[in-house]
């Protein structure tokens, strides 16, 4: 059993099925599939991260980004435009730049470009020096892009379904039973019991509440992450443009709408949306950085709910309860690890231990202080 429909969990229950062979799996979902983070992130795609292990299983990601409408047979509009992250300091560059070299060593493709460099790959962005905030310089990873957010729901859940699995909508996990030896026994849903000798929990934004269930705490906070589009226009931004230091992060669909994304509300909550404030003061940093759009009008805002670890890496293994597995924590940043998430966590279920990717996010890493610490190459404060 696979709690919680989004794209980790129906991608978990894909590759159960198709490379492990399983054929008696269902994912449980209380609302509808993609309907959670994974239909209401900005769809950022990279993976330009600080440590080796982040490195790794990101970048795993974004190898199966560039085949997964082709493995699905479903368009997931996976868009290598480049991924621009701007430095506004000297502290920013020289974070940047550690990042990019870290990338370089690991052999992922990340560049440095001088503020000319950066306005000739992404035109609207202004680079004045009489910016409260110049732009100094950017790195770019060009392999970093978007991708249609609902579709890579709907196009891992067409194929896991065609393989056999069961994907039941609007059925809420309420309790989960254990056994002889504290082992998983069951689920408790709104639509009945479930036995079940192994359940995977990949519920982002209520894992402490869905593992609270099994008697399991977890290191991590909830909170309300929130983006907007504006009013769709032509084609007019090439790339993606994220500023970590004044905070903003900008695309643009396939439906010219610009797509915006603001900080972590400053406090904890499991409603899908946020203050005001948050999203006028991103606005105000996207209008600095590109007058051009001064004049767009705002179509619509959301919010959606995001668990933050300590050290803003995910958590992805075993637990301490025999039979129950544990994918989250993947904060403000996991649409772009997807595809890669799904893969090894599908592996460390089959197995029934960690994907040598996974290894070094377990549970444990709290307990025994080895911190993967991301909070710079995060790209959205918390
Ligand atoms: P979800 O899609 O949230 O799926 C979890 C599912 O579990 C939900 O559908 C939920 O209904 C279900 N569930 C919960 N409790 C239960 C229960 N008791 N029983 C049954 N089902 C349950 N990441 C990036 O890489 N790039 C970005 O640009 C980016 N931008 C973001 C912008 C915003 C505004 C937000 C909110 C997030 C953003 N993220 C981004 C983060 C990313 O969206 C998430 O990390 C990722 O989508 C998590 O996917 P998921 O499948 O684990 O979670
Ligand atoms: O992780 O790249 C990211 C991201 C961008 C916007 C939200 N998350």
């Amino acid at each position: 059993m696979i709690v919680g429909g989004g794209g980790h969990g129906l991608g978990t229950a894909y590759y159960l099925a198709a490379e492990h062979g399983l054929t008696n799996i269902a994912v449980v979902e209380k609302g509808w599939i993609g309907g959670g983070n994974t239909g209401r992130n900005t769809t950022i795609i990279r993976s330009n991260y600080l440590f080796d292990e982040s490195i790794a299983i990101y970048e795993h990601a974004l190898k199966l980004w560039e085949g997964l409408s082709q493995a699905l047979n479903y368009n997931v509009m996976y868009s290598p435009r480049g991924v621009m992250m701007l430095a506004h300091s000297v502290h920013d560059t020289q974070m940047l730049k550690r990042i990019m070299h870290a990338d370089r060593a690991n052999g992922v493709d990340n560049e440095w470009l001088t503020p000319e460099e950066a306005k000739a790959y992404c035109p609207p962005l202004e680079i004045g020096t009489h910016l409260r905030y110049p732009v100094l310089g950017a790195t770019l990873q060009r392999r970093g892009g978007t991708a249609r957010h609902d579709a890579v729901a709907w196009g891992y859940a067409r194929a896991a379904d065609a393989l056999g699995v069961d994907i039941l909508e609007n059925c809420e996990v309420t309790g989960i039973r254990r056994g002889a030896g504290g082992a998983v026994e069951a689920l408790e849903t709104t639509r009945g019991l479930i036995r079940t000798p192994r359940v995977g929990v990949v519920a982002a934004g209520n894992s402490s509440v869905v593992m609270g269930l099994a008697g399991v705490r977890l290191p991590l906070e909830s909170f309300p992450l929130q983006a907007l589009v504006s009013e769709p226009v032509k084609p007019v931004f090439p790339c993606v443009v994220m500023s970590n230091a004044i905070h903003a992060y900008i695309s643009q669909s396939d439906k010219g709408e610009l797509v915006i994304g603001a900080g972590t509300d400053a406090y904890n909550s499991y409603t899908q949306r946020g203050a005001l404030h948050v999203d006028l003061h991103t606005l105000e940093a996207i209008c600095e950085l590109f007058p051009a759009f001064r004049r767009l009008r705002m179509l619509r805002n959301w919010g959606g709910i995001v668990d933050v670890t300590v050290d803003r890496s995910p958590i992805v293994g075993k637990t301490p309860v025999p039979g129950l597995y544990l994918n989250c924590g993947w904060g403000t940043g996991g649409f772009k690890a997807t595809p890669g998430s799904a893969h090894v966590f599908a592996w460390t279920m089959a197995k029934d231990e960690p994907h040598p990717y996974a290894a070094p996010f377990s549970l444990e890493r709290f307990r025994d202080g080895a911190m993967i610490d991301e909070a710079a190459a995060a790209g959205v404060s918390h």
